[in-house]
C-alpha cells in the first residue's frame, strides 16, 4: 500500500477526531466570542476524547514522495511577521520560511526546491493528515494534545516564544499591566490556536470578564485592533512584536506585557507522526543549523570548514568517510548545502527576527552555552 494511501484510509478513521482534538486545543469552539466560562467548559468536553488510542497515522515513506514530486511542501502562516510573511511579489520571508529552504537545501541541494503553503492556523494540521504539506513550519506551539491525539510529531524548538498581550497606552495599559487590568476589555486573537485558551483560562483564574474575539485571518485581527474595536490584541509575543514594529499609528504607543509571558509556546517544526526518517531529516536539519552555529561555521566560510573544520564539522558537513547523512536517506553533503544555501542558526535568527527588533541575547533562544536553550545533540 502507497503511504498516501495509507494517509488517506488512517485520515478516515482519524478525521472527526482531528477536529474535535483541534477545537480541543486550539478552544475553537469560543471563536464566536462566547465568555470565559464557557470556553473553559468546552475544553473539558474535549479534553476528555478517550478514543485517542485510534489514532494510528502510519506515515512512513516521506521522503520518497519527495523526492518524487521532486519539492518539499511546507506549511506556514504567510501572516506572521519575520516568521513567514507574504510580500507584495507573492514570494514569503522568515524564519519558518527559511527552515522550510533548509529541509529543501538538505534533500535536494536546493533550497528553492520547496512550495510554501499559507495555512490558517485552524486548517494547519489537517493539511498535514491529508498530505498536503510535508512539514509545517508554522509558528505552531508543541503541546500534548497535538503531540498525541491531532497525531503530530515534533521536531526541535526554532523559537522559544510565549503569550503576552498588547494595548494602548491611551487606554491606561503600561508594559506592567497583567490580567488584573482586562476586566471588561474586548481581547481579539486568531482562532484554532494555542492563545484562544491561555487567555481564557488565565482570565477564568484572576476572575476577570473579558470578551474574547476571534476570527481565522490574523491579518483581519489586527486590523480589528487598530481599528479600536478591540481594546487588547493576543498572541505569541513575537507576533505581538512584529505587528507593532511594522503596524503601529503615528502618535500611538502599544504596550506589550506582561514582561513575564502568560504562557510557554515552543514554536518548531511538525509533521504526521510515526515517520521516523522523515522526523530524523527535518530534526537534524534544524540541529545541523545550529551545531552549525555553536562550531562557528558560518554561509561565508562553509568551504573552509568543509577541509579544515574539527572532525565534527567534517562529519556533518559531508567531509569525512563517517559522515551519517547518507544513512538518513541524504547525500553526505546535504547540511553543508542547508549551511552554505541558508546559513546557521544564527544568521537565520538575525536576519528576519533582529530586523523587528528581537535578539537572542538574554532570552530563551541564545546558545545554549550562554544562557538559553538553543541546544543540539552531537553529530556523531
Ligand atoms: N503558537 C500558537 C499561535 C500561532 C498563531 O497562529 N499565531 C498568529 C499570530 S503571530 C499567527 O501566526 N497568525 C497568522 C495566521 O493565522 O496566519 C499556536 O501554535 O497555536
Amino acid at each position: 500500500m502507497t503511504s498516501t494511501l495509507k494517509r488517506l484510509l488512517a485520515l478516515l478513521a482519524v478525521f472527526s477526531l482531528v477536529i474535535a482534538a483541534c477545537g480541543s486545543d486550539s478552544g475553537d469552539d469560543s471563536a464566536d466570542g462566547e465568555s470565559t466560562e464557557d470556553n473553559t467548559a468546552d475544553d473539558s468536553d474535549s479534553s476528555g476524547a478517550d478514543d485517542s488510542d485510534t489514532v494510528e497515522l502510519t506515515q512512513g515513506g516521506t521522503l520518497d514522495e519527495v523526492l518524487a514530486r521532486g519539492k518539499v511542501n511546507c506549511g506556514v502562516s504567510g501572516q506572521a511577521v519575520a516568521f513567514s510573511q507574504t510580500q507584495a511579489d507573492g514570494s514569503i520571508t522568515g524564519l519558518d520560511a527559511d527552515f522550510c529552504r533548509a529541509v529543501a537545501a538538505a534533500v535536494f541541494g536546493d533550497a528553492e526546491a520547496v512550495e510554501l503553503k499559507p495555512l490558517s492556523a485552524t486548517d494547519r494540521f489537517t493539511a498535514v493528515q491529508t498530505g498536503e504539506v510535508d512539514v509545517l513550519m508554522r509558528n505552531t506551539t508543541w503541546t500534548q494534545s497535538r503531540d498525541t491525539e491531532v497525531g503530530m510529531d515534533f521536531g526541535p524548538t526554532t523559537y522559544y516564544d510565549g503569550q503576552q498581550m498588547m494595548a494602548r497606552e491611551s487606554d491606561g495599559f503600561s508594559a506592567d499591566s497583567g490580567f488584573a487590568d482586562l476586566e471588561g476589555s474586548i481581547v481579539c486573537t486568531n482562532a484554532g490556536t494555542t492563545t484562544e485558551k491561555n487567555i481564557s483560562e488565565g482570565a477564568a483564574a484572576a476572575g476577570v470578564e473579558i470578551t474574547l474575539n476571534t476570527s481565522d485571518d490574523w491579518d483581519a485581527v489586527v486590523q480589528t485592533f487598530i481599528d479600536g474595536a478591540c481594546d487588547v490584541l493576543t498572541t505569541d509575543g513575537s507576533g505581538l512584536v512584529g505587528r507593532k514594529a511594522t503596524q503601529q499609528p503615528d502618535g500611538e504607543n502599544w504596550v506589550i506585557f506582561p514582561a513575564q509571558p502568560i504562557s510557554k509556546e515552543p514554536l518548531g517544526p511538525t509533521y504526521g507522526q510515526n515517520d521516523s526518517q522523515w522526523a530524523d531529516i527535518i530534526n537534524w536539519t534544524v540541529y545541523a543549523t545550529i551545531i552549525a552555529d555553536e562550531k562557528g561555521v558560518t554561509s561565508a566560510n562553509v568551504d573552509d570548514m568543509l577541509a579544515n573544520g574539527d572532525d565534527e564539522v567534517k562529519r556533518l558537513l559531508g567531509g569525512a568517510d563517517d559522515e551519517l547523512q547518507s544513512g538518513m536517506g541524504l547525500s553526505g553533503d546535504a547540511f553543508y548545502q542547508v549551511i552554505k544555501q541558508m546559513g546557521n542558526y544564527d544568521e537565520i535568527f538575525a536576519r528576519h527576527l533582529n530586523e523587528v527588533g528581537i535578539k537572542r541575547e538574554g532570552s530563551a533562544n541564545a546558545r545554549w552555552n550562554e544562557g538559553g536553550l538553543i541546544y543540539a545533540p552531537p553529530a556523531r
